[in-house]
């Protein structure tokens, strides 16, 4: 294990609350991978971010998911910051019987990367202390933050080891990447795009967006869509050729944003 993670699980130890964050459009496929076996015996809470990118049907599928697994599980989003705060009141009230000697309630956050973290770390404190952008690996080290004098938060950088992506299955592996939790150079946006025009195509239920119908019509082929992609929003490379890498993008972006149900894609019936 690396000095850096051995580091963090130590500082995660002498936490009395975790909060695992996941964003709720992969409630499954975010889990932290081996938080139980590590740390079964902390309190621990659940915050399912970007809750507005969701509908309230969804949310409430993810919530009902979460609560069976005993924890405290809360749905949010940064835009409400009130109710954010009520949640991490309401965690600590739940989960967290003893304080340390001091008074001073410690929190860990821990999740994969651009879930949502630092921003919520932000939230609570109430002024941007620690960096937020929307790509993956953005905190690259531990940081404490002050939030208020009885307690103190951890910062983390967003889990995702080599091993732990090599592991992935295909599928959760693309949707992770769809959804942006892995870094633009760790897969060929193509691929990505591929996967999401099928998960379309297969999904005729999904009404799409009038501003999008045009844009994302199912009918076509894939190459045919991104040379449509292209040249509707005039991505062009050196020469004129259609920039069919940015298209790509485009597509995962609006697939991931507005169109493709991923809670119900992640949260299979079991
Ligand atoms: N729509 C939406 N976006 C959010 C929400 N929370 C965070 N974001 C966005 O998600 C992106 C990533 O946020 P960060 O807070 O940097 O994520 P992180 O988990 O700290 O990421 P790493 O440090 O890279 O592990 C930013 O663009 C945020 O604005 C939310 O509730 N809703
Ligand atoms: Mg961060």
């Amino acid at each position: 294990m690396s000095i850096q993670k051995n580091a963090l699980y130590q500082d995660l130890k002498d936490c009395n609350l975790i909060i695992e964050v996941r964003d709720i459009r992969l409630p499954v496929t975010t889990a932290v991978p081996l938080l139980k076996a590590k740390f079964g015996s902390k309190a621990r809470a659940l915050f399912f971010t970007k809750a507005d990118l969701v509908s309230e049907g969804q949310r409430q599928k993810v919530l009902t998911w979460g609560r069976s697994q005993g924890l405290y599980c809360a749905a949010v989003n940064i835009s409400d910051k009130q109710a954010l705060k009520r949640h991490l009141t309401q965690a600590a009230s739940h989960c967290v019987t003893q304080k340390s000697l001091l008074g001073i309630l410690r929190v860990g956050i821990i999740g994969l990367p651009n879930v949502g973290k630092s921003s919520m770390i932000n939230i609570f404190r109430g002024k941007n202390v620690v960096k937020v952008a929307n790509r993956p690996g953005v905190t690259k080290g531990r940081q404490w933050i002050r939030i208020s004098d009885n307690m103190v938060m951890l910062d983390t950088p967003g889990i995702a080891t080599i091993a732990y992506k090599k592991s992935l299955h295909k599928e959760n592996f693309l949707k992770l990447a769809a959804c942006r939790i892995l870094a633009d150079s760790e897969y060929e946006m193509l691929e990505v795009a591929e996967y999401c025009y099928q998960k379309l195509k297969e999904n005729t239920s999904i009404t799409l967006p009038e501003e999008l119908k045009e844009v994302l019509d199912r009918h076509l082929e894939f190459s045919d869509l991104l040379a449509s992609i292209s040249i509707r929003q005039n991505f062009k490379k050196v020469g004129g050729v259609p920039d069919i890498e940015r298209a790509s993008r485009y597509f995962c972006e609006q697939c991931h944003l507005h169109v493709l149900p991923f809670v119900d894609m992640d949260l299979l019936p079991t």
